[in-house]
């Protein structure tokens, strides 16, 4: 069977890094799947010897701090420019090598949303190994940032914009599901904007509301996430990650044949 590959990405510390685990872990010792692990993250400290590519031994946003006397947030930035510029090399050591072919790749990347996705290097980069190994986004959601429904809006946005930028499939769910007593409340708001809208009407605060508000009507010409998973990668309190298998199978993300 060909290898997938499968991207985790969303805001900082949503919990990519933890979900990444988490499901490399569940595919591996639940599933049975062969699964290689990358992490594109420039500022990554990882102590792991089973990750297989990490992006830090070519570019590493500490290593720029140090030799430019930058702050880590232009490091980041660059590290990201680097990541696309040096692109025909770094996809060449993602891709699984013929002598130990894989069924996943899970891919864990950058901290900061903005940095690689917003900008055009980190949605280039990953358009272009989409092409050479099919790919499947899973955006996070928080749900601790979930809590106050005006801020929901900008969230969707986040995700639209991040969805617009791949040219495959994302799949959004809400991560830290173990933190809120009831996750049900955020994914009915985003799964449903009209009665989000309702909601922070009724909240009247002010021109937060409005601007949320009219952020919903826009958003609401484009495609917004019709199904939300509740997941958890907490340490003991994992959950959720059978449900996303099944749902990036159902899209397409895995090969059904081979179950
Ligand atoms: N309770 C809880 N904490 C989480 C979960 N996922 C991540 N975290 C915590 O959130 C923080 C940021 O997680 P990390 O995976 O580094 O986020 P990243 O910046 O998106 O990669 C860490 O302290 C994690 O332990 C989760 O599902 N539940
Ligand atoms: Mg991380």
């Amino acid at each position: 069977m060909d290898a997938r590959g499968i991207v985790m990405v969303g805001p900082a510390g949503v919990g990519k890094t933890s979900l990444w685990q988490a499901f490399a872990a569940f595919l591996k010792q639940e599933k049975g799947f062969a699964v290689s692990r990358v992490s594109l993250d420039p500022g990554a400290d990882i102590r792991t010897t089973s990750i297989d590519y990490d992006v830090t031994t070519d570019i590493s946003s500490r290593q720029l701090m140090a030799n430019y006397n930058w702050g880590p947030n232009g490091a980041i930035l660059e590290a990201s420019r680097q990541l696309f510029l040096r692109r025909e090399e770094i996809l060449e050591k993602i891709l699984p090598s013929t002598d130990s072919p894989v069924d996943y790749v899970l891919i864990d990347t950058p901290g900061q949303l903005d940095s690689f996705v917003l900008q055009p290097f980190g949605a280039n980069f990953l358009n272009d190994l989409h092409e050479l190994l099919p790919l499947s986004c899973v955006y996070l959601y928080d749900a601790v940032a979930m809590q106050d429904p005006v801020n929901v809006p900008a969230q969707l946005f986040l995700n639209a914009a991040t969805s617009f930028q791949f040219n495959f499939d994302v799949t959004p769910v809400l991560n830290k599901a173990d933190l809120v007593a009831e996750p049900e409340e955020a994914l009915g708001w985003l799964q449903d904007p009209q009665t989000l809208a309702e909601i922070i009407r009724h909240a009247k605060r002010g021109v937060i509301s409005d601007l949320a508000i009219e952020s919903l009507e826009v958003l609401a010409q484009f495609r917004v996430p019709t199904r939300v998973l509740p997941v958890s990668s907490a340490e003991g309190h994992t959950t959720g990650l059978e449900d996303l298998f099944d749902l990036l199978e159902e899209q397409g993300c895995s090969c059904g044949d081979r179950l």
